[in-house]
């Protein structure tokens, strides 16, 4: 068997929670293989929405395996606190919830960390969660981190105080105060610690290539988009862990031959939160109707997010790095506000050429961004589940990105709800 993984194409927040509880049923193993409490995947059905940060969007089916990877960094005071949330739903968590022991463990100064290594940057700032996710990533790329499997070591305690004691001397030296929220946070943290003990602590590489050997379907969840990946993405403006098809194989564990399907997911326009290039940017009313229509506010953090125009330059870079097999486009039925909706299919260059590659740094290269004009199908999309009966001029979008794009979108989300979905298929 395979592994499918599905991501987000765009600057992450493309709907991916929505796809993997959608997908889910044809899954018995469901994993997360980057990031951490920094993702929002939001899921409704039933008339309930659910945010989830770090447990898979697999977890809301009894029947599956939900994994959290190698590659996670992993909070264990959030991880306490979603699995707390989830109490009232009777899930059997302690039997479909696995957590890798190489995941890394982002204890509290990592937040702090981060925290002060953006207020050291000014007007350059990340834009980060702060949720302690680069600081996380940095221990781990140094040698220095926790991981998971620790927490059962006797010296647990004792390596968590060499950390801190390091990070201790950094946040001084960022004149960063940590005297009075530390001790809190740390009682905190330690408690969740022990929470975390009762759950099923596995060597997930083994998991999930014995569920392939014995002939299960696995499905590999990103986090973020591709252009945060910490590689291909608008560096610095990223985050710190690889986001693409290829994070799939570090973060759990399989071999690249072993990647079947690449779900690649994006929405009928752009959104991004925190810093960074934004060539589509909407900086006008557009942009403001966008983001009230589209509900464009950060799922973890409740930031307003930045809207622009669909960016096929950006999404055909997007698609070749990750190898993707299936479009899905999410969040259709926002744009059926416009009279007339704009695509971005090339970039004009500071000397007049037009392009449809990404240049090398689009912070430092100023594109002008050159648009095609659709005209607005302006018409609701509610309890459309036939792509037959979808308004022709949203046919006639569809078609033009398939071509430009050269791949088949098979799932047009019309709505948050599980159910509001057309299928191709
Ligand atoms: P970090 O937290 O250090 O990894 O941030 C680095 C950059 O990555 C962006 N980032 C995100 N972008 C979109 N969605 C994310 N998840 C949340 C959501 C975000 C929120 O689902 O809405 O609630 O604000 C996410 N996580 C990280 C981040 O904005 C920085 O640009
Ligand atoms: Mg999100």
């Amino acid at each position: 068997m395979k592994v499918d993984v599905l991501l987000g194409l765009q600057w992450g927040d493309e709907g991916k929670g929505k796809i993997v509880d959608v997908l889910a049923p044809r899954y018995q193993v469901v994993a997360r293989f980057q990031g951490g409490p920094n993702a929002g995947h939001t899921l409704e059905f039933d008339g309930i929405k659910h945010v989830l940060h770090q447990i898979p969007s697999g977890i809301f089916r009894s029947d599956i395996q939900n994994i959290i990877g190698n590659g996670v960094v992993l909070d264990p005071v959030v991880f306490k606190r979603e699995i707390e949330g989830l109490a009232k739903y009777n899930l059997d968590l302690f039997s479909n919830l696995f957590v890798s022991k190489k995941a890394s463990i982002i204890v509290p100064t990592h937040a702090l960390l981060d925290a002060a290594y953006e207020r050291s940057k000014g007007d350059s700032k990340i834009g980060s969660t702060l949720r302690g996710i680069g600081p996380a990533y940095q221990d781990k790329v140094a040698r220095l981190g926790l991981r998971v499997g620790d927490v059962l070591s006797p010296n647990f305690a004792a390596k968590y105080k060499k950390l801190v004691d390091a990070h201790k001397v950094i946040l001084d030296f960022y004149s960063f105060d940590y005297s009075e929220t530390l001790p809190a946070a740390e009682e905190k943290f330690f408690d969740a610690i022990d929470f975390m003990k009762q759950f099923t602590l596995v060597n997930s590489e083994y998991v999930v290539n014995d569920a392939l050997s014995a002939g299960k379907t696995v499905l590999a969840e990103g986090a973020q988009g591709s252009l945060l990946d910490i590689d291909f993405g608008s560096y610095p403006f990223v985050t710190s862990s690889t986001t693409m098809t290829a994070g799939a194989s570090t973060g759990l564990g399989i071999a690249p031959r072993q990647i079947g399907e690449v779900f690649g997911i994006f929405k009928a326009y752009c959104t991004r939160v925190g810093s960074g290039p934004f060539p589509t940017e909407l900086n006008d009313e557009v942009g403001e109707e966008i983001r009230k229509e589209g509900r464009e506010f950060g799922a973890t953090t409740g930031r307003p997010r930045r809207t622009g125009w669909l960016d096929l330059p950006a999404l055909k870079y997007a698609i070749m790095i990750n190898g993707v097999t299936q479009l899905i486009m999410m969040k259709v039925d926002v744009l059926t506000i416009f009279d007339n909706i704009r695509v971005c299919t090339h970039y004009r260059l500071a000397d007049g050429t037009l392009t449809d590659q990404l240049p090398y740094d689009l912070c430092d290269e100023a594109v002008e961004p050159v648009y095609k004009d659709f005209k607005g199908w302006q018409t609701s999309l509610d309890g459309v589940r036939d792509f037959d009966a979808i308004p022709a001029e949203l046919n006639a979008y569809v078609k033009f990105l398939e071509e430009e794009l050269n791949l088949p979108i098979t799932f047009i989300s019309t709505g948050p709800d599980r159910e509001a979905l057309i299928s191709r298929e």
